[in-house]
C-alpha cells in the first residue's frame, strides 16, 4: 500500500511536524499564510502521524458544512437517537460530538484528536456500535464564531472521510467552499449531502447537476446524496432514516467491515501524502515571501536609525549641539588675554605662573559637564525620536505589521528609559576621560602641570576637544565655538604634548561614538523583536523545501 518502510515514513513525518511547528512559531504575517501553516501542523498531528502509525486506528468520519444545514440532524439520524442537540438558533453545535465505542476513546484522544482541548470535544460512548469508527458532528465552517471555525478546520485535518452537508439553497455559498478546497488539497475522501431539497423531482435533478458541475469544476470527485425537505421525526432532531439511507448504509458497512475501514484509511493516507508535498511547498513559499518582506522591514529600520545616528554624530563632531553659553564660560575660564601671554612666551617661561593663569577655583567644570550631558541627551533624543517615527511609519504600511506597530504606541517614541540610560552612559564616559588622563596622563611633568588645575578640569578640556576642532581655524576667527576650540586645543597640547593630546581626544571620541551606537542599537532592537530572528524564515523555507522534495519522491502505492 505505502511503498515505504513505515519507520522511514514516520521519521519523515516527525521531522516535518517539527519543521511545520517551527514555521508556525515564527508567526506568519498574513491570514492565508497562517491558515496554511496551521492546517499543515493540524494535518500532520491529527492525520498523517496517526495513519503512518497504524491504518487500524479508529476511522474518523466527519459531518461538516455550513450552519443550519442539518449536520446534527443527520448525525442523530445515523446514530438513531438524539446525541447531538439540533436547534434553530445559529450556530447550534459549539463543540465536536464524537460518538464511538468506549474502547476507541483512548486511541482517539492520543491519535486523531490529540492536543485538542477537553472542552472542544464531547465524547458520547456507545456500547452498541462496534469499535473502529468514530462519527463526529462538528460546529459549522461558516460561523460568526471564530472558535467554531477553527475547531471545524482542525477536525477536517484529522478526518478519513468527510461528509459535507449543505442545502439546496446554500450549496454555492463561498465560505464553506474553502473547506471543500482544503478537502481536495489534502486528498480527503468525500461524500456530499444536499439537504432540504424541493419536492419536485425535476427541481431536484437540476440542483444536483448544478452541485455536480461546481464540484467537478473545483476538481472534487464525490458521491451525492440528495435529501428531500421532509417531515422531521417527533422532537425535530432526526430525519426519517430512509431519507439518508445511502449514508447510513455506508457508515454501517465501514463499521462492520475492518477491511473496508483499512482500505478507506489507506486511501485517506495516500491522498494526504500525495497532497503533502505541495502543501509543504506552499508553506515554504509563504515563508520565503515573508523573508523578503522581513528583510525590507529590517532595512527600513536600519536606514532610519543609521541616518539618525549619522546626523547625531555630525552634530557631535562639530559641537553644534552644545549651547553657546557653556562654551563662553569655558572660553572665559581659559582666559583669552592670559592665554595669549602663555602662548607667546611659551610654557617654560610661565610654568611658575600656571596656577594663576588657569584659576582652577573658578573653572566651570560642573556647569560645562552638565550642559554637555543635557544638550547631547536632547540632541540624541531628538534623533532617536525621529528614527522611531520613521521606522514605525514605514512598518505600519506593511501588511501584517500595521497592527503590531499600532498596538505598541511606545514604538513611535524613544524608549521610556532612554534619558536615564544615555545619561548614565554619558556620565560614565566623562568619568572615563578623567580616568584615562589619570592612567596615562603622560610624563610626570604633565601631571605636575595639570595637577595644579585638577584632573577634572583637564577631563573637561579633553571632553570639549572631542566636539570642538579648529580644523585649521585660528582663534582670530569669528565664532565662540571656533575660538573656544582654538584655545582649548592650545591649552591641552601645551599640557600633554600634541601626540598624547591627540590620543586622549581620539579615544574619547571613539568611546562616545560607541556608546551612542549601543544606545541606538537598543532603540532599534524593539523593532527587531517584532520580527523573526535574522535568517530564520529563510532557513525554515529551505528545510521545508528539502522535505517536500523527499515527500514528492515517496512511492505512494505499489
Ligand atoms: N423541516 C426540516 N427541518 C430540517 C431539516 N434538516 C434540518 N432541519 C432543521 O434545521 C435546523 C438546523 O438543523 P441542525 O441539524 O441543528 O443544523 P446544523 O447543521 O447542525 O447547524 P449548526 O450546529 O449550527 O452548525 C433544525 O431546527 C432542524 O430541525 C429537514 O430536512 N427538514
Ligand atoms: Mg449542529
Amino acid at each position: 500500500m505505502i511503498g515505504t518502510a513505515p519507520g522511514e515514513l514516520r521519521a519523515l513525518v516527525d521531522r516535518l511536524e517539527r519543521l511545520a511547528e517551527r514555521r508556525l512559531a515564527l508567526g506568519p504575517r498574513s491570514e492565508p499564510a497562517a491558515t496554511r501553516a496551521r492546517q499543515l501542523v493540524d494535518h500532520l498531528h491529527g492525520h498523517v502521524r496517526v495513519r503512518a502509525q497504524s491504518l487500524d486506528a479508529p476511522l474518523v468520519v466527519l459531518l461538516v458544512g455550513p450552519t443550519g444545514a442539518g449536520k446534527s440532524t443527520i448525525f442523530n439520524t445515523i446514530v438513531g437517537r438524539n446525541a447531538s442537540p439540533t436547534g434553530v438558533l445559529r450556530p447550534t453545535t459549539r463543540s465536536a460530538v464524537v460518538l464511538a465505542h468506549p474502547t476507541d476513546r483512548e486511541g482517539l484522544r492520543e491519535g486523531a484528536l490529540a492536543g485538542m482541548s477537553a472542552g472542544s470535544i464531547r465524547f458520547v460512548a456507545d456500547d452498541e456500535v462496534p469499535p473502529g469508527l468514530a462519527l463526529v458532528d462538528t460546529p459549522d465552517v461558516d460561523s460568526v464564531e471564530h472558535a467554531n471555525r477553527l475547531l471545524a478546520d482542525r477536525l477536517v485535518e484529522a478526518a478519513d472521510l468527510a461528509v459535507f452537508v449543505t442545502t439546496a439553497t446554500r450549496y454555492a455559498d463561498r465560505v464553506p467552499w474553502a473547506v471543500l478546497e482544503r478537502v481536495r488539497d489534502r486528498g480527503l475522501p468525500l461524500m456530499v449531502v444536499v439537504n432540504r431539497m424541493p419536492p419536485d423531482d425535476a427541481d431536484q435533478a437540476e440542483i444536483l447537476s448544478d452541485v455536480a458541475r461546481l464540484m467537478a469544476e473545483a476538481g472534487l470527485e464525490t458521491e451525492f446524496i440528495g435529501v428531500r425537505e421532509g417531515d422531521l421525526e417527533a422532537g425535530g432532531d432526526r430525519l426519517a432514516p430512509a431519507t439518508i439511507r445511502p449514508l447510513i448504509d455506508e457508515v454501517g458497512r465501514l463499521r462492520s467491515d475492518r477491511e473496508a475501514r483499512v482500505r478507506l484509511a489507506a486511501r485517506a493516507l495516500m491522498g494526504s501524502l500525495a497532497g503533502l508535498g505541495e502543501s509543504v511547498e506552499r508553506v515554504a513559499d509563504d515563508a520565503d515571501h515573508e523573508a523578503i518582506d522581513v528583510d525590507a522591514l529590517r532595512r527600513a529600520a536600519d536606514r532610519a536609525y543609521a541616518s539618525g545616528l549619522t546626523d547625531l554624530e555630525q552634530e557631535v563632531r562639530h559641537g553644534t549641539f552644545l549651547r553657546e553659553e557653556a562654551l563662553r564660560h569655558w572660553q572665559t575660564f581659559v582666559g583669552a588675554d592670559q592665554i595669549t601671554r602663555f602662548f607667546s612666551e611659551g610654557i617654560g617661561r610661565v610654568r611658575g605662573a600656571i596656577q594663576a593663569v588657569f584659576r582652577p577655583a573658578t573653572a566651570p567644570v560642573g556647569e560645562v559637564r552638565a550642559a554637555t550631558t543635557d544638550d547631547l541627551l536632547a540632541a540624541a533624543r531628538l534623533q532617536a525620536a525621529e528614527a522611531a517615527r520613521r521606522t514605525a511609519t514605514t512598518w505600519s504600511d506593511w501588511p501584517g505589521m500595521g497592527e503590531a506597530v499600532s498596538a505598541e504606541a511606545d514604538l513611535w517614541l524613544p524608549t521610556a528609559d532612554f534619558d536615564d540610560r544615555l545619561r548614565g552612559r554619558l556620565e560614565g564616559w566623562i568619568d572615563s576621560i578623567v580616568g584615562d588622563i589619570q592612567l596615562r596622563g603622560g610624563p610626570k611633568r604633565t601631571l605636575a602641570r595639570g595637577g595644579t588645575l585638577g584632573v577634572n578640569v583637564l577631563g573637561t578640556g579633553v571632553m570639549l576637544a572631542s566636539f570642538l576642532h579648529t580644523g585649521g581655524l585660528t582663534g582670530a576667527e569669528i565664532g565662540v565655538a571656533a575660538a573656544t576650540a582654538f584655545l582649548n586645543q592650545k591649552l591641552l597640547s601645551a599640557l600633554f604634548g600634541e601626540a598624547a593630546m591627540t590620543e586622549l581626544v581620539t579615544d574619547a571620541r571613539n568611546r562616545l561614538q560607541e556608546l551612542l551606537l549601543t544606545t541606538f542599537d537598543e532603540e532599534r532592537a524593539r523593532f527587531d523583536r517584532l520580527l523573526p530572528p535574522d535568517g530564520a524564515l529563510q532557513r525554515v523555507a529551505d528545510d521545508l523545501r528539502s522535505v517536500a522534495t523527499e515527500l514528492q519522491a515517496l512511492p505512494t502505492s505499489e
